[in-house]
């Protein structure tokens, strides 16, 4: 066995594990009734930004959380806390996703049938996240305006793997001349249908519609699970 071959079936046996136990996370999450959100992007495409506007949003109505996961430094955690949220930070060291076992280690202690909705940032990457499931129901991929229209075309997989997509930073769309048709043009390319959002978490425009948008599909969710509990559980593509 050469140390190529080794190296394949070392990290299938560790995708399978977490694939594994995000089932088993996910079928939790169903039985507390908690809609869990995770975010992925490049480093600063504004995941903690977005979400610090998200938390203060359905905090006066909704029992919200936040994990989120960085290979160092807890800067994001004290910026998502000040929306008055429960924030964990998860420090990943040299790794450059989450898996579901951190996020299985990092819920120790809170209760998920007292929450509506967990949020997990994951650490800014567009590669190694899309591979690993964290038993979430809805995955966001974060575009900023500044990253370049291509990135879809470049990492296709992340596109593939979220059930939506969000450009931010749209308030500076003008001044790096974004060319907003050829993103939704790559974006529909790479996943056909994919719904689409944009948004400025400083000026907060698109943020109305997002919120809705979120509200709306965790109500169809929780109905679904109602009229269907045995498709409770489901598995990441
Ligand atoms: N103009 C503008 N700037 C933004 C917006 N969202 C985020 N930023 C800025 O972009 C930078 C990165 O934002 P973050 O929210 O930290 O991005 P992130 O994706 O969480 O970054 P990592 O966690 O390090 O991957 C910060 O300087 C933000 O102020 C936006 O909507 N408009
Ligand atoms: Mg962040």
């Amino acid at each position: 066995m050469t140390n190529q071959t080794r190296l394949v079936q070392v990290r299938q046996q560790v995708l399978k594990h977490n694939d594994v136990l995000a089932r088993a996370m996910r079928q939790r999450f169903h039985d507390a009734g908690v809609y869990v959100v995770s975010l992925v992007s490049s480093p600063g495409a504004g995941k903690t930004s977005f979400l610090e506007q998200v938390l203060t949003r359905l905090r006066p109505r909704h029992r919200v959380a936040a994990l989120v996961g960085d290979l160092a430094t807890d800067n994001d955690a004290q910026r998502l806390a000040r929306s008055q949220a429960p924030v964990r930070q998860i420090s990943t060291g040299t790794i450059c996703h989450l898996e579901a076992q951190m996020v299985e280690s990092a819920l120790d202690g809170w209760r998920l049938d007292e929450l509506d909705f967990l949020f997990i940032e994951n650490v800014g990457n567009l590669v190694c996240p899309a591979s690993y499931d964290l038993g979430e129901d809805y995955r966001l991929v974060l575009l900023s305006v500044t990253e370049g229209e291509d990135k879809p075309l470049k990492y296709p997989t992340i596109f593939n793997t979220a059930d939506a997509a969000i450009i931010t930073k749209i308030d500076l769309a003008a001044a790096v001349e974004f060319d907003r048709a050829a993103a939704h043009r790559n974006i529909q390319s790479v996943r056909p249908g994919m719904a689409v959002f944009e948004i400025s978490s400083k000026t907060g425009q698109g943020m109305d519609e997002w919120m809705n948008s979120l509200e709306f599909r965790r109500r169809e969710a929780k109905r679904a699970l109602f009229e269907s509990p045995l498709k409770n559980v489901t598995e990441r593509p």
